[in-house]
């Protein structure tokens, strides 16, 4: 495996990413997406400088003003002196084609500014999945020194509740006028909120919209953290300082209260687990075609000489020798 003590270029690498460089970020990011040989080795690097950063989830339906909040709460950490990486998140895009995130993320492109990192990610199927490389991107942007890492996703479903999970602080954004309130908001979507948001509050059916999600919350567990619902019009700038200041007391919350701590032990451990899962699949899939390995497996499974789960110990026993 390649090490950065015998790699003097991946070590100038990850320095060159540490103190901020964004051809440097840029490069480093693209390594753990593609899981190159490097990537292992410049983790390692990367890791002891991780773990400042206040991790912001926006989820939400498609169109709901995601980008021009992100924007919007940009410019907000600009003016504190913080610096912010974004990366937007599109778990559809492979069926939907490079142009529409494309045109996602377009809105969030033009940065020249130093103190933002912007990185879109498109591909489903990845090894690993979409959440792993979602973490380890978010990774990179906090060793990289980004204080605030802002993670965008499109869509409702699984996919966007495994990439939540990386964020310390999740905004579910909601707007209003869109016919059933109600079915647009998932109750395992609404679960996974520290926020609400509804934007375009300049539309109407606001209040509609706020009574039908105090209701739901209402039915939701009480938990120690009450889910504040706050209205913006992120295209004409409104309501973001308050947002922000919500965001900010919600971290505060998550480290008086000991929640910071447990959700990172939880989420290590869905890690950890699903690396684990990751590996031994790997290794199955290597010795497929070997004797004893997975395809003569499947042969004895259809000729009934063997069960499933003696199957499965086989292979377990074999992946892990
Ligand atoms: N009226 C109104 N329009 C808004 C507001 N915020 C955003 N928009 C508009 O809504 C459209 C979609 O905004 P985006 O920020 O691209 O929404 P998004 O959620 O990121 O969209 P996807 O990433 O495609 O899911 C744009 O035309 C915005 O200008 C708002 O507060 N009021
Ligand atoms: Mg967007």
């Amino acid at each position: 495996m390649a090490s950065p003590q015998t790699n003097p270029a991946l070590l100038d690498l990850a320095r060159r990413g540490l103190s901020g460089e964004r051809r440097a970020i840029a490069r480093l990011i693209t390594l753990m997406e593609n899981r190159a040989p490097e990537a292992p080795a410049l983790m390692h690097e990367l890791i002891p400088h991780t773990g400042r950063a206040h991790v912001i989830g926006i989820t939400g339906s498609p169109g709901s003003g995601k980008s021009t909040l992100t924007n919007e709460l940009i410019k907000e950490y600009r003016r504190q002196g913080k610096s912010v990486g974004v990366v937007a998140v599109d778990p559809t895009s492979t069926l939907t084609g490079g142009a529409v995130l494309g045109d996602r993320i377009r809105m969030l492109e033009n940065y020249q500014d130093q103190g933002v990192f912007i990185r879109s990610m498109a591909t489903r199927g990845q090894l690993g999945g979409l959440s792993a490389m979602t973490n380890d991107v978010v990774r990179v942007l906090d060793a990289c020194g980004k204080e605030i890492v802002i993670v965008e996703t499109v869509g409702v479903g699984q996919d966007e509740v495994d990439v939540a999970k990386a964020a310390h602080t999740t905004i579910l954004v909601e707007v209003p006028g869109m016919g059933d309130d109600i079915q647009a908001i998932k109750a395992g979507v609404l679960e996974i909120a520290d926020l609400l948001v509804i934007n375009k509050a300049d539309r109407d059916g606001v209040e509609k919209l706020n009574l039908h999600l105090q209701a739901m919350l209402g039915l939701a567990p009480k938990k120690p953290w009450r889910v504040p619902i706050l209205k913006t019009v992120a295209a004409q700038s409104l309501g973001i300082t308050d947002l922000a200041e919500k965001i900010d007391q919600h971290l505060v919350y998550l480290k008086a209260s000991g929640e910071y701590l447990q959700r990172e032990k939880a989420r290590l451990r869905d890690e950890l687990l699903s690396r684990v899962r990751e590996e031994i699949s790997r290794r199955v899939l290597r010795s497929e075609h070997q004797p004893g390995g997975m395809a003569d497996l499947i042969a004895r499974l259809e000729n009934r000489e063997v069960d499933l789960n003696a199957a499965a110990q086989q292979l377990l026993q074999q992946s892990l020798s």
